[in-house]
């Protein structure tokens, strides 16, 4: 677990355009509270850093802004820890206005606390508040407007929230389904989507190559059309100032009709991360919807791992999005879970829910229809999903 932590840490450091020459590991329950390294592994990191030339320092922990301070002075070079790190690649990543707001959003938060006579943070993560060897006076002043940017930010992603939502009803009262497609970073989530759905999107061996949920067009065989949203990645222990915007920018797979879990099939981490996932699903309030589980990236495995695959995950459809191989597998799933398992039902409609019923057409299948006076009789198979949304629809145009 150490290790894959540590791993991680140094994917996070390559992602953000850093090279990673040395790894310091101290065995020790916890991190010392004044200088984070006890002082043999300060001595050790020192030498390293005169050897290789080294010029910042990364820490797997969240520091505090003594421990900053003090590590700084003993190592001589620049500290930063995986929150800053994780701000960092947000940053440079977000690409929507709403997310670059939530990212400065999430600087300014991590950044306030640390506002003590340490003047290098502000200017750094491109907050616009440049500071430098502030007075007590200064220091003052650049809390004080800090604070007021946060509440500006705050209130600015209000309103595009609200925007997002009124977009988000729009379509939810269409008859389209949904499918989201979530997971741990870098499992090949944005590789799928724009197999699927036939669009260019960010695909990069990165983490967090996608900032922004997105939505795009797809067609299932069947021809029924669909949605898919293409989301950020996942990943463990997310620093705590970044969990508010992580979590808006998911805010909309809660209403997805179905997840697909995408999972990358190489990775021998791959259960913990899936812990992960399922985990954060559930944080998000995306706990109780259907999934749909694939394990992509299998044209870098053996037959005996994907052997070992098929009893962790029994259910999974096998994929590789770079050899475009059982992409149909997903779409067939989806269409099954969407689809499937249709019933006979019958409807009385007034011409206008007769309409409204008409833009259901292509995921229901008609089987009569006749006049009864002002009214219209219908008889369909649909899904239990499908029809659910249909009567919602009806009743919601009906209430207007
Ligand atoms: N070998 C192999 N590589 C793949 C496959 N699918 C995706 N990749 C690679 O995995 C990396 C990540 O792919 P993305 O599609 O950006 O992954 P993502 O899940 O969207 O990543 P984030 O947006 O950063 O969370 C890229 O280098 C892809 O080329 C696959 O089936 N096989
Ligand atoms: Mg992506």
């Amino acid at each position: 677990m150490k290790t894959e932590i540590l791993g991680e840490l140094q994917e996070l450091a390559r992602t953000a355009g850093y090279y990673v020459t040395e790894n310091v590991v101290q065995n020790l329950d916890y991190p010392d509270p004044r200088h984070y390294l006890g002082k043999g592994k300060v001595d050790f990191a020192k030498r390293m850093i005169e050897a290789f030339g080294v010029s910042l320092a990364i820490t797997r922990h969240e520091l505090s802004p003594s421990q900053a301070m003090n590590l700084e002075r003993l190592l001589g070079i620049p500290v930063i820890d995986r929150t800053q790190l994780i701000l960092e690649i947000f940053a440079e990543h977000a690409t929507t206005k709403e997310g670059k707001l939530e990212v400065e959003l999430a600087s300014l938060k991590y950044q306030l606390p640390r506002l003590k006579g340490f003047g290098r943070m502000l200017s750094q993560t491109g907050a616009g508040i440049g500071t430098r060897g502030p007075g007590e006076k200064k220091l003052e002043i650049d809390r004080r407007q800090a604070q007021d940017r946060i509440s500006r930010l705050r209130k600015e992603i209000e309103e595009l929230a609200k925007r997002r939502e009124i977009s988000r009803k729009k379509r939810q009262s269409s008859s389209v389904p949904l499918v989201s497609f979530v997971g741990y970073t870098n499992v090949g989530k944005s590789s799928l989507v724009s197999e699927i759905s036939s669009e260019d999107l960010v695909i990069e061996d990165k983490l967090f190559a996608t900032l922004d949920t997105r939505v795009r067009k797809a067609k299932l065989p069947a021809g029924m059309q669909l949605l898919v949203s293409d989301t950020v990645g996942f990943i463990r222990e997310l620093p705590h100032e970044l969990m508010e915007s992580f979590k808006s920018t998911l805010d909309e797979v809660k209403y997805s009709d179905i997840l697909v879990v995408v999972s990358d099939a190489s990775d021998m981490a791959i259960k913990d991360k899936y812990s992960v996932v399922d985990r954060t699903l559930r944080e998000i309030g995306a706990g109780e919807i259907r999934r749909i589980h694939v394990l992509n990236k299998i044209d870098l495995c053996t037959n005996e791992r994907l052997a070992e695959l098929e009893g962790f995950f029994p259910d999974s459809v096998m994929v590789s999005a770079l050899r475009s191989y059982n992409i149909e597998g997903i779409l067939n799933e989806i269409t099954r879970k969407l689809f499937g398992e249709k019933s006979r039902r019958t409807l009385r409609l007034t011409p206008a829910e007769f309409s409204n019923f008409m833009r259901f057409r292509n995921s229901v299948e008609v089987l009569s229809e006749s006049f009864d006076r002002e009214l219209i009789e219908i008889e369909y198979l649909s899904s239990d999903e499908i029809n659910e949304r249909l009567i919602s629809s009806i009743c919601e145009e009906g209430r207007k």
